[in-house]
């Protein structure tokens, strides 16, 4: 008992600080803080295991009271025993990132654990007879909340506090079950409407244990202009003013056609991510919609208001991430449908350029057209607008709407200055579009075809679900006679395309004898192809052809689940005995929006073990890409922490092999994954997006742009 008696008699001499500005809260003031959870992404599982809090090495005898100033107690062996597994990885994983050498003892209440990787049990135990004086052991605490979701709230015993490298700032954040969370961060000010927003400069206590408002968007009312907020899950808080053992950063851009979403949706939480792959996540928020991209020609308004704040974000996390132990030096941005956009414009954003060093956009969107699409939703997501053109299409409407009626420009500026934030947002016209500002974006399209500096030269993964465009082409509201009707009407397109699509033999009808739901599986084919699959095809393979892009990847997700439905068609498979939440066997649609559960492990309803397979690869596919900007895991790595199925799975799978030229390679995607060429090459020739679409002379090209004046105009 000697050393549990010595521990108390020393606790009141160590470590209990006060706290800069008085919160009251646990810190990283004198140690590191590294989170251990053993996370399968399996979240009915999470009341199986216990986590840890780890601490840096410290005299024995301080470790109990370093606990206490957690709210947690040092961890027992008997806790680690009943989950021996979990420990075992942990401690293996512990060793393996090199933070502690081989047979490395920690503190625990009742003696000292060993992890030894040569002993049978792995974990060898010490008891308290031997009371360890003069030793100097990392500790490892009880991590004793137990909210496992990221509706997770603060408490007085989960809270946290980390001050900003430069002391100004003190965050107040808390832990759940999976990592540290500190959420409705102000990265900007409050910013003024069609200005652009300036790096916040709050001082001071800085509550970050609930999420800030999203950003201005229609049919919600809580919504505000005061969004611009970041929110971050991490496994690990260095100790304060070092900046040792950085983890690489995930930054994620939400999607919502530039009008919608929200940093804090709970299927892009970073929580699982963090303790499962030891990544940091930041989530934003940015302006959207009339207040995030209005642009007005001839007047100081030129949009990208909410791509502009989106660079504020990062460059918040170039000064301030480190604190939340994330590497400033190895950020990935990654976002999804508009989220996607938002990298694609950022790769070519001047003053973007050098915050970010890979770029993942997924489900992005382009192309459409060449379909004679009336206003083509998809089409200015690639080839950017004018001030002029988006004011044609979201000008004058939104002052009409307003009552803004004054024939002075000036004046209807004014009166849309002091409007109402949600009028605007609720109006019937949204000026949601990327433009041409000569700032932000100085090229009508991205960059791909010559390696100018004009694109940030990164590595990238470009992407799509399998039926990404069945989530905008239109179902028959009722019954179609015949696949030209069907056509006709999932696209908005007229008889005689419709039967040239027929015609070209390269999309035919799969019968089941249902024609209004084959038809529309032949609509969504080509939806896919023209709004998402050519486009994105096209532009990875120029863009590794051309050096624009360093090293690239593509991938197809052929196992997704829900996602965008405005049709309401199946997007989960039937739902059957046996499968509560749709059997994944039978035939589904992969949706828009459906992967995201695959990249954050997020998935609420596995439908059956396929499904946490198939999330627990993608996961350390995208995981590894932001780690190491190529997304194979190494198996050593999957091996330390006993990811074994994954493991199983990498090796079945084969290597994700980067683009090399215009066939491929690609990955499909599914509970393991194949290698595959690009896919659809016949058809996105046949609908005027080749593999070579932005690989054409420059004369060409310039003609291609020219498609700018030409295009239909939305009305
Ligand atoms: C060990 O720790 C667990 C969880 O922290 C606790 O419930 C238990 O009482 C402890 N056991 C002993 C023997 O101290
Ligand atoms: C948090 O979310 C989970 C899963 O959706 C739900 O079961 C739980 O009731 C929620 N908790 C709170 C406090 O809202
Ligand atoms: C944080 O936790 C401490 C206990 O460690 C408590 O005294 C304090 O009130 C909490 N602060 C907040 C803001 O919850
Ligand atoms: C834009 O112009 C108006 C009117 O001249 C002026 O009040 C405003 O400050 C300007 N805004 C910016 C961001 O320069
Ligand atoms: C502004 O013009 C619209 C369309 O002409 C009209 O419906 C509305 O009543 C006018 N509003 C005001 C305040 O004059
Ligand atoms: C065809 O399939 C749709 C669903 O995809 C269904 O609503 C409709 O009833 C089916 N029609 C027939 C004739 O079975
Ligand atoms: C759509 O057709 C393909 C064959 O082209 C088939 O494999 C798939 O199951 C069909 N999808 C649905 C949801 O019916
Ligand atoms: C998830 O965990 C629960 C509880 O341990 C278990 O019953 C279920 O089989 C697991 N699901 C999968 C897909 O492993
Ligand atoms: C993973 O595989 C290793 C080696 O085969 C084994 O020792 C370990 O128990 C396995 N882990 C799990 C969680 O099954
Ligand atoms: C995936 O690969 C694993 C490991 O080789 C294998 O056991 C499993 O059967 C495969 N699953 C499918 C659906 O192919
Ligand atoms: C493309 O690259 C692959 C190897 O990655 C090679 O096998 C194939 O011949 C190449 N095709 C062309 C058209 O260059
Ligand atoms: C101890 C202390 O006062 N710490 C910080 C509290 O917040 C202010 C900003 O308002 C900082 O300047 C202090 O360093």
């Amino acid at each position: 008992m000697t050393f549990l008696r010595r521990s108390t008699l020393l606790a009141t001499l160590a470590l209990v600080h006060a706290n800069n500005n008085n919160t009251n809260a646990a810190s990283n003031r004198d140690t590191s803080l590294t989170f251990l959870y053993q996370n399968n992404l399996n979240l009915t599982d999470d009341a199986n295991h216990i986590g840890a809090i780890l601490l840096d090495p410290m005299p024995i005898d301080q470790a109990t009271s370093a606990c206490e100033t957690l709210n947690e107690s040092l961890l027992n062996s008997t806790a680690i025993k009943q989950h021996a597994q979990d420990f075992t990885d942990l401690l293996a994983y512990v060793e393996y990132s090199g933070k502690v050498t081989s047979n490395q003892s920690y503190s625990i209440a009742d003696g000292y654990v060993r992890y030894d990787s040569s002993s049978s049990s792995k974990l060898v135990y010490v008891g308290s007879s031997d009371d360890g004086t003069g030793m100097t052991l990392p500790a490892l605490c009880t991590q004793s909340d137990q909210q496992n979701y990221p509706n997770a709230t603060a408490t007085a015993s989960n809270n946290i506090t980390v001050i900003s490298s430069d002391g100004s700032k003190t965050f107040l954040g808390f832990r759940n079950q999976k990592s540290f969370r500190f959420i409705g961060i102000p990265y900007a000010d409050p910013p003024e409407r069609f200005q652009y927003s300036h790096l916040s400069t709050k001082e001071g206590v800085i509550d970050a244990t609930s999420y800030g408002p999203s950003c201005s968007q229609a049919g919600s009312n809580t919504s505000s202009e005061d969004c611009l907020f970041l929110n971050i899950q991490t496994p690990y808080l260095p100790r304060q003013g070092s900046n040792d053992s950085l983890r690489p950063v995930h930054f994620w851009i939400h999607g919502g056609g530039y009008t919608g979403g929200t940093g804090a949706d709970p299927t892009s939480d970073g929580g699982q991510l963090a303790s499962r792959e030891d990544i940091v996540v930041v989530s934003i928020n940015y302006r959207l919609g009339t207040l995030g991209f209005l642009a007005v020609p001839g007047t100081n308004i030129t949009g990208n208001y909410g791509i502009a704040d989106q660079v504020v974000a990062l460059e918040w996390v170039q000064a301030n991430i480190a604190a939340f132990g994330g590497d400033p030096a190895q950020v990935t941005i990654i976002g999804e449908s508009a989220g996607a956009g938002s990298v694609k414009a950022l790769l070519s954003v001047p003053c973007a350029n050098g915050l970010f060093r890979g770029a993942v956009p997924m489900s992005n969107l382009g192309g459409g057209q060449t379909l004679g699409l009336e206003g083509n939703y998809a089409t200015e997501y690639s080839l950017y607008l004018t001030i002029n053109e988006s004011y044609a299409l979201a000008g004058q409407q939104i002052f009409t709407g307003l009552g803004c009626n004054s024939t002075d420009l000036t004046a209807q500026i004014a009166c849309l200055k002091t409007a109402n934030a949600s009028m605007i947002s609720n109006l019937a016209t949204t000026a949601r579009y990327v433009v041409q500002d000569g700032a932000y974006i100085l090229a009508p399209t991205l960059n791909v075809y010559n390696n100018n500096g004009s694109t940030a030269n990164v590595h990238t993964i470009w992407g799509v679900t399998a039926n990404d465009g069945s989530s905008f082409s239109t179902y028959p509201k009722t019954p179609v006679a015949n696949l030209s009707s069907g056509l006709q009407v999932g696209l908005g397109i007229n008889a005689s395309y419709a039967q040239s699509i027929i015609d070209s033999g390269l999309f035919p009808l799969y019968d089941t004898g249902n024609i209004t739901a084959d038809a529309f599986n032949v609509t969504q084919r080509v939806a896919t192809d023209t709004q998402f699959r050519c486009v994105d095809q096209a532009i990875v393979n120029a863009g590794v052809s051309s050096g624009a892009f360093k090293q690239s990847y593509f991938y197809q997700m052929d196992r997704t689940y829900s996602g965008y439905n405005p049709n309401n068609i199946d997007g989960t498979g039937p739902i059957e005995p046996g499968y509560p939440y749709g059997n994944p066997n039978e035939p589904y649609y992969r949706l828009h929006g459906s992967d995201m559960p695959w990249v954050f492990g997020t998935l609420t309803t596995l439908r059956d073990a396929d499904d946490l397979a198939s999330i627990q690869l993608a996961t350390s596919y995208f995981a590894n890409f932001v780690r190491t900007s190529d997304p194979n895991p190494s198996a050593a790595y999957l091996q330390a922490r006993g990811y074994n199925t994954t493991l199983a799975a990498t090796q079945t799978s084969g290597q994700w092999q980067p683009v090399t030229n215009a066939t491929g390679p690609i990955r499909i995607m599914n509970v393991n994954a194949t290698t595959a060429v690009f896919q659809e090459l016949d058809q996105c020739a046949f609908l005027n997006y080749s593999i070579a679409y932005y690989q054409i002379a420059s004369f060409e090209r310039t003609q291609m742009e020219s498609h700018l004046e030409t295009r239909p105009i939305e009305t």
